[in-house]
């Protein structure tokens, strides 16, 4: 550990820290806009300047590392002069539409140009950046000239998922952030994950927003509008209302629903739950046929356009299960109509899910196998924090209220679906109960828990080895899906979540997001889990009922052409 003093009081920290991460740890704000907790540091937007002793200028926290003796000061004259000058140079080249803008509020250059006390922009009347809006995808818009190039965008592209979209081009003046080739992202690698709009101080790369299509449907006297809700968006939600992170929120989650408006309210846990039954079954039958494996699983997005952009000769080893997203919304048309009474072209289906991929996948072309499509709208969690504030609705006072019947019903298996593992232990719950035909007493697989980004495990499944593996980041899945290709990976069976952490950290969830907010999501999901009556996704009786009444049984015929699907090499 090193000694070192910052504005005045005494401070330990491990030895290559820098000073920005020795002053949080003790609690001293340092204001920045490049620097995140998740990514590594590079120092390019200069505002947590701070004196130094021993340097001979002004340094950047963030990557000035501490040393034994060293006197820092956050806060002199000279600190917060050269600090204020720094916003003012990026202000005069940003917009100031910030009243309308999608990130007001969540704006971190607004929130350090409010403290710092900016009130009047010396060097207005420059040249500008041009304005060049990005809308050519279902998920994310980009608007360049709300870009403050602090590189974050770059750097979760790179180093968390490895896909390298972003990178800086022009010198100078001109300098900006670019796709190759200057493409629009629908024309670039981009898997839609929205992990960039996560980490963007401000407007310049956001989820699209989909609410006015909600309002609409909901105002059309003609539709009936069902809403499904992702695992991850209860232990998230609250944060975009006020409440702190790590609390469950269903309750009031699908009360407010209702209050805006929603004809029923349904969850994605039932949907899951039912994506449990095809996909392990899908995987005994690969495992007793000869099939290919490892089977890796297919309800991430993001994961499902990376695989088909970069490695599509891999494709066979995907399920052929379609998410839970879009079984829901195969079934809430076919099964629930008829079951309701209801014309499934009066339907319009909504999801509230933690994904910016979401979106893309919902408007995949093949995603209608009820003869309409499957999802009609997909808002993320920030969205329907941003309706339910539009709405005026008091969050934190709405009685808690239930999903409703018969698409409601959703087990602790399904709900460990919003973190990494949790598709798998889920599937492990069950295929050891088929395997054996009786109930077993292991349920939970903590061999499979965890959040290193590449975990392995050999479970007995009923006297049978299976050999697992988890992976989360896109980044992770390529160096697995390089394994593969090599023939290195003795696995069987591989769940791959695109985002860290899993859905809850998907690139829709409230901001800021770090590792330490996304544990709390994890441990919440966890106490979902553990507080819930059903634990096995064969157990939930609505489902059970599913099979019956309608499908027959797990990969029958209509089980496959309503819950399976392709992809695109
Ligand atoms: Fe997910 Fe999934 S877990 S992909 O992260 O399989 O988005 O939460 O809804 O579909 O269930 C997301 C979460 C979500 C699907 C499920």
């Amino acid at each position: 550990m090193v000694n070192l003093t910052i504005d005045g009081k005494q401070i330990q920290a491990p030895a290559g820290s820098s000073v920005l991460e020795a002053a949080r740890s003790a609690g001293i704000y340092i204001p920045t806009l490049c620097y995140h907790p998740d990514l590594r540091p590079e120092g390019a937007c200069r505002l947590c300047m701070v004196e130094a002793s021993g340097a001979r200028t002004l340094v950047a926290s963030c990557v000035y590392p501490v040393s034994e003796g060293m006197v820092v000061k956050t806060n002199t004259s000279k600190v917060r002069e050269a600090r204020k000058t720094v916003l003012e140079l990026l202000l005069t080249n940003h917009p100031k539409d910030c009243l309308c803008c999608q990130k007001n509020g969540d704006c971190e250059l607004q929130k350090i140009a409010a403290d710092l006390g900016v009130r009047k922009l010396r060097f207005e009347g420059g040249e500008t950046r041009a304005r060049t809006i990005d809308n050519s995808n279902p998920s994310l818009v980009r608007d360049q000239e709300k870009c403050i190039l602090c590189g974050r965008c770059i750097r979760v592209c790179r180093d968390v998922q490895g896909m390298s979209v972003y990178s800086f081009a022009g010198r100078g003046f001109n300098t900006m952030v670019s796709t190759a080739f200057e493409h629009d992202l629908l024309n670039s690698a981009c898997t839609y994950c929205g992990q960039c709009a996560d980490v963007c101080p401000t407007g310049a790369i956001v989820e699209k927003d989909d609410t006015d299509k909600v309002w609409a449907a909901i105002n059309n006297p003609e539709k009936v509008v069902v809403v499904q809700t992702a695992p991850s968006v209860r232990v998230a939600l609250g944060e975009e209302l006020g409440i702190p992170a790590g609390q469950v929120v269903t309750g009031k989650m699908v009360a407010a629903l209702r209050h805006l408006g929603f004809d029923k309210v349904f969850d994605t846990n039932f949907s899951a739950d039912l994506t449990i039954m095809e996909e392990g079954h899908e995987f005994l039958q690969r495992l007793q046929n000869g099939g290919v494996l490892p089977m890796i699983t297919s309800c991430s997005p993001g994961w499902v356009n990376m695989i088909e952009l970069k490695y599509p000769e891999l494709l066979p080893h995907l399920s052929t299960a379609k998410s839970p997203q879009q079984m829901f919304g195969a079934v809430a048309k076919t099964y629930f109509a008829e079951r309701a009474g209801i014309d499934p072209a009066k339907i319009v289906s909504v999801s509230v899910m933690p994904c910016t991929a979401k979106k893309a996948e919902a408007a995949r072309e093949e995603m209608c196998a009820s003869g309409y499509r499957d999802v009609d709208v997909v808002i993320t969690t920030r969205e329907l924090g941003r309706m339910i504030r539009e709405a005026g609705i008091d969050f934190n006072a709405l009685e808690e209220a239930e999903f409703d019947s018969p698409l409601g019903t959703g087990t602790g298996a399904a709900v460990i679906f919003g973190t990494t593992g949790g598709v798998m232990e889920a599937a492990l719950r069950t295929v050891a109960e088929v395997v054996a035909g009786k109930e077993l007493p292991k349920l939970e697989y903590n061999e499979v828990r965890g959040m290193e980004q590449t975990r392995e495990a050999v479970i007995d499944v009923a006297g049978v080895s299976v050999k697992v593996a988890v992976v989360h980041t896109l980044k992770s899945a390529k160096m697995m899906l390089e394994r593969i290709k090599a023939g290195t990976a003795d696995y069987q069976f591989i769940e791959v979540m695109a985002c860290p952490g899993g859905c809850i950290g998907g690139g829709g969830q409230p901001v800021p997001v770090d590792a330490s907010i996304r544990q709390k999501r994890r441990e919440a999901i966890f106490n979902c889990d553990r507080t819930s009556e059903l634990r096995k996704s064969h157990e939930n009786p609505e489902i059970k009922t599913l099979y019956d009444t309608w499908l027959g049984k797990p990969l029958s015929e209509r089980a496959h052409s309503l819950l399976h699907t392709h992809y695109h090499a």
